[in-house]
């Protein structure tokens, strides 16, 4: 259990600067304590000094600590004599070997602890070593949050396996990584210096993960060579203080790969024969080598599919391989084929139940199905998978994502918490038995021997891990809700907030509010109703491009036409899907009646001016959702800014561009959305703000030299959809205009595109007077996937607030082309105060 009681409110006013790398273990000084509420201990006692161990790794987690928040050095000692106000660490077995009075330690299973604060002594005995390390990060997460409350808990976890997965690929790219490049590979091997590895240990271990695949699923076979079987020794040599043990994701195929095969038939002998040496390999490195994930049979991969060998057997031959080591496999339920759109009844919705149901009871105990949350792929709103439902004799865990791919890539703000807790309490009313997802992952519904969480984290080499400070609260909300999925979101992100941020009130009750809206927002402002984030799912998974859903063989699609829009999933008139739920839930998405506004479009096709429950028709819901999630994200710029000198500068001022890029971004989201849907349905806004907007002035309509106007693709990425970039490569150009709106302050904005291929120059003045300038270098500074052209992923404002214009003044423009990208700008909005265009 995580406390978050404060008896002792400090006022910090932190300055120094910060550049993320220690997330939440900052272990900041605790200032105006009131130090009676704590002794500190005189010693801390750990209970195995051997350095590899993570009793050791405790004591000198617990002895930086100290020394963070109280400055004072407690020192280590091996002599293990009980001395009054001694922090004794280590396993509830040792504890009592050594004093023999361990008799008072609760029962724990494994991985747990038992932190008792109140005594004489303090205790912290883990029913293992990884236990104790946890329970020693919990005792440093109470006091940094100012919390010396004496206690004596016991916190066991709520499923065994607690997983990253890390998308890393041998060249040291990692795939859907936007936080630098690869911690572990570079240039085909494992990187020599480690420092960041065993940093990143510390992180998870402190959030309780107990293991790592640290390679992408689309996995390269020459990770297997012998020589990168020793690089793997060293990462988990690195890990394993943390109580961290390194698994890998596998190329099915690398028999034919890389071991000179000619087939890679899971029940072939010669290729089992493969296999076995390659693990036996691997275990004479490391012993405690936690297994394989598996990507099989799907977007490309190799798979037993090849050889008419079923998932379960090309499973099952590494399970066995894998059992005398007690090695696990985790099996990706993410198989799907491509589909035919002018087929009614297709749905990639489908592909797991179909693909995985029939062989429930087939897979090897030491087989975990990975599922991920949705039955497509990490939108923004997906009802829970159903496989959990339809797994009844197999071990399962969920495939959450951390790394924001289709939400934003950690330049917008996205508190992910709220969204994971609807799937883990989603009630699937198994046998019309409560069938908590989180039960069943927990092993305790289905009464299964293994079950857990994975999450796709892709944290790379820069010092923000993740590429944004506040992403961080993702990976640590992960931690906490896969130790206890009961927790709450707001509780998990205000223990992260103090321990990240400090400890003054209006700074938690700032992030706080920004953080639990966040979510809904995007939602509002990207795809809503069920239809998925409707970004450029062809593309880059960034920006808005609905049209990319539909018209190819993914199968992500909306059927959205003149008038109507949808998938229909029923068992009446869809493809069924809706059928693949157990019937309460089934009933529920099959009825148009009861299924949530949320996902009404996920499982109906339905006209535009149908109905929702809350009275308006899909089509004004649209419009009016994508205004507010823009709005909103206008507010999170003025609330961060509000928290100036509250936090330091290097952390405020990068959170503060990324808050500015992602206001300006939902704004091309809102448009380029709602442009879409009214082009298409063809029925106007009653608000009559789609395609008004009475403060721009189209720069295509401004006098342009040395700027040439261009059509946008999508069309609807763009105001008017057109936009200007330079005449050439290497000439200037310049838009002119004269002002017509009334003389007053206003902010001006600037809309242009940052596209990758050179830092282009802008300058903006006002009657010849300078009003500001910037570079497009979005590339350097936000680490999303990019592109090369005028866009959604590109489309891009810059503000500049509070500008005297008076009536008749010259705007003026100049953009300095570089390298291919040429100066491109699509509007300006001449914004009195309050206005949003
Ligand atoms: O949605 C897709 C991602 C791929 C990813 C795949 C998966 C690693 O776009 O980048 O591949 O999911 O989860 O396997």
């Amino acid at each position: 259990m995580f406390r978050a009681l404060l008896v002792v409110v400090a006022s910090l006013n932190i300055v120094t600067a910060e550049n993320g790398l220690n997330a939440w273990l900052r272990y900041a000084p605790l200032q105006n304590v009131n130090s009676h509420h704590l002794t500190l201990p005189s010693t801390i006692i750990a209970l195995n000094t051997s350095k590899a161990s993570s009793v050791y790794t405790a004591g000198l987690e617990l002895q930086k600590g100290l020394q963070g928040i109280f400055s004072q050095v407690v020192k280590i000692s091996n002599y293990t004599h009980k001395t009054s106000s001694a922090l004794i660490v280590g396993t509830v077995d040792d504890y009592s070997k050594i004093y023999g009075d361990g008799d008072d330690a609760p029962d724990l299973d494994e991985d747990g602890f038992w932190l008792n604060t109140k005594g004489d002594t303090i205790k912290i005995l883990g029913q293992n070593e990884r236990g104790a390390l946890y329970g020693a990060f919990e005792y440093l997460s109470m006091l940094a949050q100012g919390d010396f409350s004496g206690i004596s808990s016991v916190n066991n976890p709520n499923q065994p396996i607690r997983w990253v997965n890390q998308w890393d690929n041998m060249d040291g790219s990692i795939e859907r990584g936007y936080g630098g490049p690869s911690l572990f590979f570079k240039n085909g091997g494992i990187v020599d210096d480690l420092t960041r590895v065993s940093e990143y240990g510390r992180l998870l271990a402190s959030i309780r993960v107990n293991g790592i695949i640290i390679n992408n699923v689309n996995a390269n076979a020459t990770l297997l060579s012998p020589q990168n079987i020793q690089g793997l020794g060293r990462i988990a040599d690195v890990f394993r203080p943390y109580g961290i043990q390194v698994g890998i994701s596998l190329n099915f195929a690398s028999p034919t790969a890389v071991g000179g095969l000619t087939t890679f038939d899971p029940l072939d002998s010669g290729v089992i024969s493969f296999w076995t040496n390659i693990t036996d390999q691997i275990y004479k490195r490391i012993p405690d080598f936690a297994g394989y994930l598996v990507k099989a049979n799907s977007e490309g991969q190799p798979g037993p599919l090849t050889y008419n060998r079923t998932l379960a057997e090309g499973a099952n031959m590494f399970a066995k391989i894998l059992d005398p080591y007690s090695g696990v496999v985790m099996f990706r339920a993410f198989v799907y084929n491509q589909l035919n759109e002018s087929d009614w009844k297709a749905d990639r919705a489908n592909a797991a139940v179909q693909f995985f149901e029939p062989l429930d009871g087939k897979f090897a105990d030491n087989v975990v199905v990975q599922i991920k949350y949705g039955p497509i792929d990490f939108q923004v709103r997906e009802p829970v998978s159903p496989l959990f439902a339809n797994l009844r004799n197999t071990s399962t865990a969920v495939e959450l994502q951390v790394a924001q791919e289709y939400l934003g890539q950690q330049c917008h703000l996205v508190y992910l918490a709220p969204l994971w807790k609807t799937i883990l309490d989603f009630d699937l009313r198994v046998d019309r038995k409560a069938s908590k997802v989180s039960d069943i992952i927990s092993r305790e519904r289905f009464n299964r021997p293994l079950g857990g969480s994975a999450a796709v984290v892709n944290a790379g080499t820069n010092t923000t891990w993740l590429g944004s400070h506040m992403a961080m609260s993702n990976l640590y909300a992960y931690g906490r809700l896969a130790w206890d999925p009961s927790d709450e979101p707001e509780d998990i992100l205000q223990d992260w907030i103090r321990l990240t941020f400090g400890l003054d009130p209006k700074v938690r009750d700032t992030i706080t509010k920004m953080s639990m809206q966040s979510w809904p927002a995007y939602e509002q402002y990207s795809g809503n109703l069920g239809l998925q984030t409707l970004t450029d799912i062809t593309g880059n998974h960034f920006g808005p491009k609905p049209q990319s859903q539909d018209d190819n063989g993914w199968g992500q699609w909306t059927r959205a036409d003149h008038t109507t829009i949808g998938m229909d999933r029923t068992v009446a008139n869809g493809t069924g899907f809706s059928g693949t739920y157990p019937p309460e839930i089934a009933n529920m998405y099959e009825n148009i009646a009861t299924t949530p506004d949320n996902l009404l479009l996920w499982f109906h096709h339905v006209n535009y001016t149908h109905v929702l429950h809350s009275g308006k028709t899909v089509i004004q819901y649209f419009y009016d959702a994508h205004y507010s999630g823009a709005e909103i994200e206008q507010t999170f710029v003025k609330m961060w800014e509000s928290l100036k000198g509250k936090i330091d500068d290097e952390r405020y001022e990068h959170v503060l561009y990324r808050q500015t890029f992602q206001a300006g971004h939902s704004i091309t989201w809102r448009d380029a959305i709602n442009n879409f849907y009214w082009n298409l349905s063809g029925i106007p806004d009653e608000a009559k703000r789609v395609g008004h907007h009475p403060w721009r002035v189209e720069v295509e309509s401004m006098v342009l030299d040395g700027y040439t106007v261009v059509p946008v693709t999508p069309f609807e990425t763009a105001s008017n959809y057109t936009a200007v970039i330079t005449s050439s490569n290497t000439t200037a150009g310049i838009a002119t205009m004269k002002l017509e709106f009334a003389s007053g302050t206003y902010d001006l904005a600037v809309n242009y595109f940052d596209v990758i291929g050179g830092r282009a120059h802008w300058q903006v003045y006002l009657n010849d007077k300078s009003v500001g300038e910037w570079i497009g270098n979005h590339e350097d500074t936000l680490g999303h996937a990019v592109s090369v052209n005028l866009d959604g992923h590109t489309a891009s404002r810059i503000t500049f607030k509070g500008i005297k214009i008076a009536k008749g003044d010259m705007l003026k423009i100049v953009g300095t082309p570089n390298g291919t990208e040429r100066a491109p700008l699509d509007y300006v909005a001449v914004l009195p105060a309050g206005v949003i265009d």
